[in-house]
């Protein structure tokens, strides 16, 4: 028998040094020292032998299955590094490789004079508001004393839904909206998707408007006019111009239409101005004392100054888009040249 227990010790540790994988040890491992394995197998047999001989033996086996276990260890050890080695080259990166170029996006110009004119107004202290694009015609007209027989509340000009309920054709609303809730001081700035039913070169049926409100006692056109000149040196750069032109809107009076010096020519005259050396901008006013009453502000009280822009013909202007629909067409050929 103690032949025999050689002959296995022998069998085993060859053929683990032989076992080419981890799961081939595991198999050896099963078949010498498992529950039915050869070892274990001699071990039940000791029976046979001479009671005096047998702790002996046991002695011999359990050493011969610690050699069997301590190969097998060991042997498993060499197999996870070849392994480990194996999969390690086969990952192996080939650096030399160019990388793969990533495609960044780029602001888009309407976003990026939203945010410039955003920059702009809260360092001067205004505070950015919004609200619905669905809104009462209550908060689109009547309070902002359009007339009930004005043209833009024509269905021609407006989008309604019902009688009462419309998108907005500016963002006027939101300001009244704040105001309703708020005692004056008021200084906020309103921008916004606003919508008309125009379409061609110039207009788009949905387009981006940001509005200007401040309403506290002692609010002068002077105030206007200086915020706008300051609005017009940041946003178009500090040799800018303003011209106001006399206006009429039905919330504003006096009102007023307002140019920048040609930002192509500089005043002189060119094709972008045609040959006038001014771009009208935007819209404002004084607030009409009738919208402040309806608000529920005494206009004996407090005055206000408030104007109106359109982004898209802001960026038109300000990168010389000639289309505005390039504006809402997202080809990234048009789009990527806005970097920075
Ligand atoms: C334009 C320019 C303008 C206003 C908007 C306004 C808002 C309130 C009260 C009074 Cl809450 N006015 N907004 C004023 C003047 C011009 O937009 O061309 N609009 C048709």
């Amino acid at each position: 028998m103690q032949k025999q227990a050689a002959e296995i010790r022998a069998a085993a540790l060859e053929a683990c040094a032989q076992a080419a994988s981890v799961q081939e040890l595991n198999e050896v491992r099963v078949k010498f020292l498992g529950r039915k394995g050869q070892l274990t197998q001699v071990l039940r047999g000791m029976g046979k032998l001479d009671p005096e001989e047998r702790p002996r033996f046991g002695k011999l086996v359990n050493e011969i299955r610690d050699e069997i276990e301590a190969a097998l260890t060991e042997r498993e050890k060499e197999l996870f590094a070849q392994e480990e080695e194996r999969r390690l080259m086969a990952e192996e990166l080939d650096i030399s490789l160019p990388g793969r170029k990533r495609v960044r996006g780029t602001m888009h110009p309407v976003t990026r004079i939203i945010n410039e004119t955003k920059g702009i107004f809260l360092q001067m202290g205004y505070q950015i508001v919004e609200g619905p694009e669905v809104e009462l015609d209550y908060y689109n007209f009547e309070a902002l004393n359009v007339p009930a027989d004005h043209p833009a509340r024509d269905m021609q000009d407006t989008f309604f839904f019902t009688g009462e309920l419309l998108l907005r054709s500016q963002t006027s609303p939101v300001q009244i909206r704040v105001m309703e809730k708020q005692d004056p001081p008021v200084r906020i700035l309103a921008p916004g998707k606003v919508y008309r039913a125009d379409y061609d070169v110039t207009h788009s049926p949905m387009f981006h408007q940001i509005e200007g409100l401040v309403v506290d006692k002692g609010i002068t056109f002077a105030h206007l006019k200086g915020t706008l000149q300051l609005f017009a040196e940041r946003m178009f750069g500090s040799e800018t111009k303003i011209r106001l032109r006399p206006s009429y809107f039905p919330f504003t009076e006096p009102s007023a239409e307002v140019d920048v010096s040609c930002i192509i020519c500089g005043g002189s005259g060119c094709r972008v101005c045609s040959d006038t050396g001014w771009l009208e901008i935007l819209g404002c006013g004084m607030v009409d004392p009738r919208v402040l009453e309806k608000v529920g502000y005494d206009p004996d009280e407090v005055s206000g100054f408030a104007f109106g822009v359109g982004v898209e013909r802001l960026a038109m202007l300000k990168y010389g888009i000639n289309d505005i629909r390039l504006l809402f067409e997202n080809d990234v050929r048009f789009l990527e040249q806005f970097t920075g």
